[in-house]
């Protein structure tokens, strides 16, 4: 259940009470696609980083190591060791990013895997059975997100069939729940909004699925080839449609800054892959600004990768010591940048959390975002 505490315009500062606990929103997912989050770090890892909530993607895990054999060990709690809340992305965004030959249908999409080339169908009902198999704390729905720009009739079409495909998503949802088997009987079910850059398809898009009653809203399809400032309109738009008494979710989003301006128009929950993949190459975000560590002026840097930064790493090694990290290629440096960068997202939200609860978050943002998109 989601409750608002308190609002300061349209951002809002909330909590939602899960059966794996409670997530304090704003909030950042950590992203561990295949039950694993890349750069080498553990479940154990996670709680000292500050993270509330993992994200995992139901295709990846279908195709290995299978649903199966997840729910054979118990659901992902168990297998990854991770007892707080985990939110399963339903294969939409996935099987149109990454598989290869794909035919949608009305009944769902028909692709190739990436890992082996194996033919595999799914649609609404196979996301909800693998998702229910995975017994994550929250379920998406299946929906199909199209790349931006998208001609306007497909998108009406589009937004038509994941709307049917939604009804169908909740149905499956409440028959697996009530099963005698099933991991997590209380598996939450969120929808998801799409309708491209189209301002009256995003309404009329979120008015039918706010029918549906779910747990959560997302909105979709944003951060695939729009500009920033399209994607603040957008959200802009559909906002006021969205109800206030459930929790909003932008998926797939963003930089620092694009996770501010999403607050301040009204979301509160994020997920990206920017901090682990972005540390993996050396990029690494600070409190004054975006560093590459791999610079030729740290090689005997005796600073702190960031001096208001609380983090282990920050707190132990010195930038010309990662640098070097870096540049010989050494497990630990990716592990170290991992490390670093999501303690630095999930430290930007309890900053947020904090302004929102002091009423200080307009200040917050003026100060923040100028200092935070700047390269260093
Ligand atoms: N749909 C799903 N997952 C997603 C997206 C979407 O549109 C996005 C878009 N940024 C990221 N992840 N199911
Ligand atoms: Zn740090």
């Amino acid at each position: 259940m989601f409750t608002l505490i308190k609002k300061e315009g349209s951002a809002r500062r909330g909590k939602m009470d899960t059966v794996h606990g409670t997530i304090q929103t704003p909030a950042f997912m950590n992203v561990g696609t295949s039950a694993a989050i890349k750069g080498g770090i553990s479940s154990f890892d996670l709680v000292d980083l500050k993270c509330q909530v993992e994200l995992c993607n139901t295709y990846h895990l279908h195709v290995r190591p299978g649903d199966d054999v997840i729910q054979a060990m118990g659901g992902l709690h168990k297998f990854m060791g991770w007892k707080k809340p985990i939110l399963t992305d339903s294969g939409g965004f996935q099987v149109f990013s990454l598989a290869k030959l794909r035919k949608i249908k009305e009944e769902g999409v028909f692709f190739q895997s990436h890992v082996d080339g194996k033919r595999i169908f799914m649609g609404p009902e196979q996301s909800m059975q693998i998702q229910s198999h995975l017994a994550s704390t929250i379920a998406m729905a299946f929906d199909e997100c199209i790349e931006n720009p998208a001609p306007y009739d497909y998108t009406l079409k589009s937004i038509q069939r994941t709307t049917r495909w939604l009804a169908r998503c909740k149905a499956e949802m409440n028959r697996l729940n009530s099963l005698e088997d099933t991991i997590n009987p209380h598996q939450l079910l969120f929808g998801i909004n799409q309708g491209s850059t189209y301002k009256d398809l995003r309404i009329q898009h979120m008015q039918e699925i706010v029918q549906m009653e779910l747990d959560g809203y997302a909105i979709g399809g944003l951060a695939v080839g729009e500009t920033a400032e399209e994607m603040y309109e957008i959200i802009e738009a559909v906002e006021p449609y969205a109800p206030a008494d459930k929790i909003r979710y932008l998926m797939g989003v963003g930089t620092p800054v694009n996770i501010i301006e999403g607050v301040y128009r009204g979301i509160d929950l994020f997920d990206c892959v920017m901090p682990s993949r972005n540390a993996r190459h050396g990029t690494l975000f600070t409190w004054s600004g975006i560093i590459n560590i791999n610079n030729a002026k740290y090689l005997t840097d005796s600073s702190p990768l960031d001096s208001q930064c609380d983090c282990p790493v920050c707190q132990n090694h010195s930038r010309a010591y990662l640098r070097h990290l870096f540049r010989a290629n050494e497990m630990l440096a990716m592990r170290l940048g991992v490390m670093h960068n999501l303690y630095f997202y999930n430290t930007l939200m309890e900053k947020i959390r904090d302004a929102l609860d002091n009423n200080t978050f307009e200040e917050f943002r003026r100060h923040w975002v100028p200092i935070l998109s700047k390269r260093i």
